[in-house]
């Protein structure tokens, strides 16, 4: 039996075409008895863009839409309670993981502040494990979050996050792959105190799922559910502006992109100046970093979206923003 990377590039000629043709047809017909059994190279080989990975079949179109647009900003003291749970989620079409939550939710809820407002989080750990929720961005050290927060214990963390940009928050215990690939992440946007321009806004939080237990993520997704932006596109209108608010939260992956087809982008990164740092259609994140990508759709169309690692784009990330 040839190995995959045998079939790719080791054959040529007609004859080796033929063999190959064959070769791919026999595995054709063995990979759709198992195509759900789990996700090998073989099926991935099969599976048409976007639909190699499903979302579960009961989340319909906006069951997302609370962890993907953002709240406006409030003005003043903006205090949250969140809670950290250990529970089963529902990553995928029939695939579940061990998860810890902020919230019971993948990635956490969106947190929005602006500039010399304060955030006020409570944070409850009702899991057996210690956790906890570090801040990214400029604050006092003694609210940063980085200790433990031992088992059925609360901690209040009180900060004027600055300086305006594009965060994440996360538990930061060790070994990091755990806490964040269990799914222990969120985004905090600090508005200016001069507002960027009104724009349709979305959060997009790129994430890795161990649906296996064997320390890898085996499934990709953003907002928390593979497959999902594949199946229930985001939807913006024709030539509005279009802020993304991304992050790189997959904790083994050394780097992940964001890469738009038929349009390109203005790249903010961290979101922190007013400038775009460049205009491209691919913008390279390791992990923790994020942009804000700005863009409009002057035709209305189906644009794709994905990282432009094959394993993460194949095994669940793959997108669609609709211009409408
Ligand atoms: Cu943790």
């Amino acid at each position: 039996m040839p190995t995959r990377r045998e079939w790719l590039f080791g054959v040529g000629g007609a004859a080796g075409a033929l063999a190959v043709s064959a070769m791919l047809s026999r595995r054709s017909s063995r990979n759709a008895a198992r195509h759900d059994a789990s996700l090998d190279d073989a099926t991935m080989l099969h599976g048409p863009y976007g639909h190699s990975v499903e979302p579960p079949a009961t989340l319909g179109p906006t069951a997302l839409d609370d962890l993907t647009i953002p709240p406006l900003a409030r003005a003043g003291r903006v205090a949250r309670t969140i809670t950290i749970t250990q529970q089963r989620v529902q990553v995928g079409a029939g695939r579940e993981m061990d998860a810890w939550t902020f919230d019971g939710r993948i990635p956490g809820q969106i947190l929005r502040v602006r500039e010399g407002d304060t955030l006020a989080l409570t944070v409850r750990n009702l899991t057996p494990h210690p956790h906890n929720l570090h801040t990214h961005g400029a604050h006092a050290p003694t609210q940063d979050g980085w200790e433990p927060i031992p088992p059925g214990e609360t901690r209040t963390y009180e900060f004027a996050p600055r300086p305006a940009g594009l965060y994440p928050y996360h538990c930061d215990l060790l070994p990091s792959a755990q806490h964040l690939g269990r799914g222990l992440y969120g985004a905090l946007i600090v508005d200016p105190v001069l507002p960027r321009p009104s724009a349709e806004e979305r959060v997009l939080i790129l994430g890795g799922f161990d649906t296996d237990d064997d320390g890898r993520s085996d499934l990709y997704g953003w907002n928390g559910v593979a497959g999902f932006f594949a199946r229930h596109p985001l939807k913006v209108p024709v030539g509005a502006l279009v802020r993304l608010h991304v992050l790189n939260l997959v904790p083994d992956e050394p780097v992940a992109t964001f890469h738009l087809h038929a349009q390109t982008f203005d790249v903010f990164r961290s979101g922190t100046r007013r400038v775009p740092d460049e205009h491209s259609d691919v913008v390279p994140l390791t992990l923790g970093e994020r942009a804000m990508l700005e863009m409009r759709f002057d035709a209305p169309g189906r644009y794709m979206f994905h990282p432009h690692q094959p394993r993460l784009a194949e095994r669940g990330a793959m997108g669609w923003i609709v211009a409408v």
